[in-house]
């Protein structure tokens, strides 16, 4: 039994949850059920990011407080997560007491190793990235991802010696091939790092909005560099009764593409200069595009992409939460740019959904029905359909393993189709009980078991039910995996549920 900790961004809560930020966490949903399924123990850590400039200046705009902002704003996102049926650990919020505490005690213990140093920081900020460029890599002076006006700023702050770290960073990279995956992403952060490295800002003195510098109380640490450490706050570093040593660092953040720096150089030196070991898997997710333009709150704010109309609650509605999550996981692979369409789910929906598992489930629970007396027979030892099942069980397995949703769910629909042709092989609709009916229904009844095993953590609703109509008892996510993932455990006997079709169809115009 192995050890499961994932986290996914905090999210900023100056807009709703979208589409895009969903994506991130259902991956994370997905490992996590799989990791709990197998039998590891398992944290799943989400929440929200609260602090910055872009935060005051939305609270500002909507007469709130900062706080009685994000107290309005953090909500939606438990909320959205729940109707995704996200199962987290632990949901943190930056404003949270905990949250100050293990900031304070991490960036002290830096501040006292030497890595931190007062100077002037003038340069141009991107407030809705809050993040810093450089006149050559803005766009004539714009952001090159929101195309807004740069701010020019210039203040005192305390800076962190990012540059002492470039040898140890290019060390701990050739030490730990898979630091970053996929791997170009991790040649991005690699040349990064190769490109040489400048010391941050990671003070203002200019905003109060954030948590306060333990060593000087006219400032307060900048977004960015509170943010990161929730993964450590959520363990409990600094507290007396902290789980650093249980699941540091043998842990994984999942990150949308364009934080990269921040996760890949920026926080392994940080923990290297708090004495820490840096965590050790980065999992990079790709952007969800809608007509070639990356969905994102800030940009919506623009007006460029009408985000309402792509809510997740509103695809909820229209498809179902479970369709939704397997639209999400299956149609990208984790790491690469997908499109976004009304179009692709409803494709996904009618033939990945309907016509593939709502069919064999309606087909073979009619045939139980009509041939059967409404009893699931007993598989035999020795199908023809095993050895499909037990490939498709193997590689799904690996997939999950190696944070691939899209594969695992490749191979589970391989042997969904297996099923199908199965059943068209024997036709047991056409045989008379006496023919070898039983045993060809029994069959496909184990490998219905076994595929709702493998669906149940891109769609837990859907496998729960699916469970429940072929009369099987407990929860298809029951761990271990291991111990009743295997063919021929279908027991017979037992009452299979016709049902109304899981998945009726969808008009192809949405
Ligand atoms: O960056 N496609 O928060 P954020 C795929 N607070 N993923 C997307 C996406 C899209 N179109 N849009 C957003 C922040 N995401 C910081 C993080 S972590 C210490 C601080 C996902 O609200 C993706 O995971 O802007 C991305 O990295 C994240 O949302 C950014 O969320």
């Amino acid at each position: 039994m192995g050890r499961f900790y994932i986290t996914t961004p905090i999210y900023y809560v100056n807009d709703a949850p979208h589409v895009g930020t969903a994506y991130t966490t259902v991956n994370a949903d997905a490992l996590a059920r799989w990791h709990r399924m197998v039998g590891d123990e398992t944290k799943f850590l989400t929440g929200t990011d609260e602090h910055g400039q872009k935060m005051a200046e939305a609270a500002a705009k909507n007469g709130f407080s900062p706080k009685e902002w994000t107290d309005r704003t953090a909500v939606r996102f438990v909320e959205a997560w729940e109707l995704l049926n996200i199962s987290y650990d632990d949901f943190i919020r930056t404003t949270e007491s905990r949250h100050y505490l293990t900031v304070q005690t991490f960036l002290s213990a830096i501040y006292e190793n030497g890595f931190i140093y007062k100077d002037v920081y003038k340069g141009l900020y991107c407030v809705s990235c809050e993040d810093y460029y450089t006149l050559e890599a803005s766009e004539n002076g714009s952001c090159p991802i929101h195309h807004r006006p740069l701010t020019e700023m210039e203040e005192e702050n305390w800076f962190f010696r990012l540059s002492a770290f470039e040898d140890r960073l290019l060390e701990f990279y050739a030490d730990h091939p898979d630091f970053v995956t996929p791997e170009t992403k991790r040649n991005e952060a690699y040349s990064f790092i190769k490109g040489g490295l400048r010391d941050i800002s990671i003070t203002r003195s200019s905003i109060t909005w954030g948590v306060p510098v333990p060593w000087d109380d006219q400032q307060v640490f900048y977004v960015w560099y509170d943010a990161l450490i929730n993964y450590l706050t959520a363990i409990g570093y600094g507290r007396a009764d902290d789980e650093v040593e249980f699941w540091w660092p043998y842990s994984h953040h999942l990150i949308g593409k364009e934080i990269i720096r921040f996760h890949c150089v920026w926080w392994p030196a940080m923990c290297m200069a708090a004495g820490l070991e840096p965590v050790h898997h980065v999992q990079v997710n790709g952007w969800l595009l809608v007509g070639g333009e990356k969905l994102s709150k800030t940009m919506a704010a623009d007006g460029n992409i009408r985000l309402s109309d792509i809510a997740p609650a509103d695809l909820a509605n229209e498809f179902g939460v479970d369709p939704l999550r397997y639209y999400l996981l299956r149609e990208t692979a984790l790491g690469n740019d997908g499109e976004f369409s009304l179009e692709g789910i409803t494709a996904r929906y009618n033939t990945d959904l309907a016509n593939n598992l709502g069919n064999l489930i309606a087909r073979v629970a009619a045939v139980v029905d009509a041939k059967c007396a409404g009893v699931g027979p007993a598989p035999q030892r020795d199908s023809t359909l095993r050895p499909a099942a037990e490939a498709a069980l193997s590689s799904a397995a690996e997939a999950w393993e190696l944070f691939a949703p899209q594969r695992a769910l490749e191979a589970t629909w391989d042997l969904i189709g297996a099923t199908n042709a199965y059943l068209e092989l024997h036709a047991p609709w056409k045989m008379d009980p006496g023919e070898g009916l039983d045993a060809v229904m029994g069959d496909a009844l184990d490998a219905i078991r076994l595929v709702t095993i493998l669906v149940s953590p891109a769609m837990p609703g859907v496998a729960e039910e699916i469970w429940r109509r072929l009369g099987l008892t407990g929860s298809p996510a029951t761990a271990p995996f291991a111990a009743h993932a295997t063919w021929g455990q279908y027991p017979g006997g037992v009452p299979v549920e016709k049902g109304a079709p899981l998945f009726p169809r969808m008009k192809s115009d949405g």
